[in-house]
């Protein structure tokens, strides 16, 4: 199902203030040349995994002995996942070339993209995140310096044409890695010793290094942009591993230079050739602006900030405020794009939203009092009351002992995750919630990581970290059994291929949301 909102005669609200602030912030991405280890020759499949896996390794030295003709391919690896920008000389063996060399290039974060076919894709977001380029190779050797940015590990070179006269082989190709974290930067963890850990810490960095940007993008190959909801979870891996406060500032700032005519912030913003924000608003994301400034104010104890942001925060308030009626609680299915929570369409995300509500307004509140905004706070308590009287109401299940959410009272980790995490009920009953949706394991699953982090954190938070560290290993620690260098934006270990988009090839197979076992594993087993 499609998900996305168009708005006719969109017009931003801008602030010039923030927006030169944002700008202050501007800086040279970092940068490091990078060769490739080794050449990969065809694909085969693996009958355990069902994903493809390289059929014959080739020593990188041997590359230039590869000569192609019509129809043949070579793949280059550059031994892990980089973002930056290729540059490739293509030369010719045999008689002087009498017609044009065309080429396709495929770039690919994972091996299963090279063997996707993309001129079969059919999915609902567009095709044009498919990694590729047609070049027409008109005078040999040509140097190629690919002008576009890419997201990858894998090189594919396929020859569409040459002549019978000639062959086409690579002759040099390297890859200028940018990134707004400089190369040489890599926190060690002091304490952890669990070999699986400390994998699972070295992969959620390089995800997050790899996606920090201009901006935190969500992945680098796809939405290449900044989202509310995963820069909150980017920015609490960046404090306990990189610690740079810049781009945070930056992020915070961009999102305030760019609103909805109502003032509610959106849920996306694009940052070139200006700064404008999507026509796409999703109450959780708006909401999680505020704990974005709570964690950036309990990190730094910078109040200045605080006091910068107190204004777009009180209007994300009032914004979600009124999005919910005279009921105090929203009542809405999937047919729009209002919310997010996670990629499962089957998903009832009111009782989870209700819990999104309660857990940002207590983070409100907290910098109300930090600020001594009495009548804020006052306000704010108000509301918290309110709301919560309302969710134990229509989603607690007494008999149970579980959140229930929708007429179908449906029993989901989500609702549960939320309703723990807004501290509704003291950690003794949150414990029991957290057993109870692990014993019964409900049909509606979480299927990305950005919805596990939750999970964690819930677990994390009510004490409850052996759980914790089982489902970290089970769920990230799958995604490195099945290859990965950085972890994936969508991820069901029963259904490896899951995509809500139509197609597993438009996934994102780095996206920063996904690095929650750097920022569990260095807060709190690393100490
Ligand atoms: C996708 C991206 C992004 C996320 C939104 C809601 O487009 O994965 O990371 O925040 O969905």
């Amino acid at each position: 199902m499609a998900s996305f909102t168009i708005i006719e005669n969109f017009e931003p609200i801008k602030d010039s203030k923030m927006l030169d602030k944002a700008k202050s912030f501007n800086r040279e991405l970092f940068k490091k040349t990078v060769n490739p280890c080794r050449i990969i020759k065809g694909l085969k499949i693996d009958e355990s995994t069902k994903r493809y896996v390289p059929n014959e390794l080739i020593e990188i030295e041997k590359m230039k002995d590869i000569k192609l003709q019509q129809d043949e391919n070579i793949i280059i690896d550059f031994g892990n996942h980089f973002v930056g920008k290729l540059k490739i000389k293509i030369a010719h063996s045999g008689s002087h070339p009498d017609a044009p060399g065309f080429i396709k290039l495929k770039m690919a974060e994972i091996i299963d993209e090279l063997a996707a076919d993309s001129s079969n894709y059919e999915g609902w977001i567009s095709k044009g995140w498919i990694q590729e380029e047609w070049i027409h190779i008109d005078e040999f050797p040509m140097e190629i310096k690919l002008d576009r940015r890419y997201a990858l590990r894998y090189l594919q070179l396929d020859v569409l044409a040459t002549s019978a006269k000639y062959k086409i082989y690579v002759e040099e190709v390297s890859l200028e890695a940018e990134s707004w974290i400089d190369f040489k930067d890599n926190p060690q963890l002091k304490k952890v010793q669990d070999k699986e850990l400390i994998e699972l810490d070295k992969v959620g960095l390089r995800t997050l290094r790899n996606s920090m940007q201009n901006v935190y993008e969500d992945g680098p190959k796809r939405d290449r942009r900044l989202w509310l909801g995963d820069l909150r979870l980017q920015a609490l891996t960046n404090y306990y591993s990189f610690n740079d406060l810049e781009l945070v500032k930056k992020c915070l700032y961009l999102f305030s230079a760019s609103k909805f005519p109502n003032k509610s912030l959106g849920a996306c913003l694009f940052v070139s050739p200006e700064v404008q924000v999507d026509d796409t608003n999703l109450i959780d994301y708006s909401l999680i602006f505020i704990s974005t400034v709570y964690d950036y104010y309990e990190h730094t104890k910078d109040i200045e900030l605080v006091k910068e942001f107190w204004e777009v925060i009180m209007d994300q308030v009032n914004t979600t405020w009124e999005f919910l009626g005279e009921q105090k609680m929203t009542n809405l299915n999937n047919d729009t794009f209002w919310s997010f929570i996670d990629w499962n369409p089957e998903l009832d995300k009111n009782a989870a939203i209700q819990g999104v509500y309660i857990t940002t307004y207590k983070h409100a509140i907290y910098l109300a009092n930090v600020l001594g905004k009495n009548t804020d706070a006052k306000n704010l308590e108000e509301k918290i009351n309110l709301l919560s009287e309302v969710a134990k109401n229509n989603y607690w299940d007494e008999k149970q002992g579980l959140f229930v959410s929708g007429d179908q009272k449906q029993i989901s980790y989500h609702s549960n995750i939320w309703m723990v995490l807004s501290g509704l009920f003291d950690q003794e009953k949150n414990k029991k919630i957290l057993k109870k949706i692990i014993e019964v394991k409900p049909a509606i699953k979480l299927k990305t990581p950005y919805a596990y982090h939750y999970f964690l954190e819930a677990l994390f938070l009510n004490d409850m970290q052996e759980e914790a560290v089982k489902i970290m290993k089970y769920y990230w620690g799958e995604m490195i059994k099945l290859g990965a260098d950085t972890f994936w934006e969508l991820f069901d270990p029963e259904d490896p291929f899951y995509s809500p988009y139509g197609s597993s090839i438009v996934n994102s197979y780095c996206h920063a949301w996904s690095c929650a076992p750097t920022y569990f594993i260095r807060k709190y087993m690393d100490k």
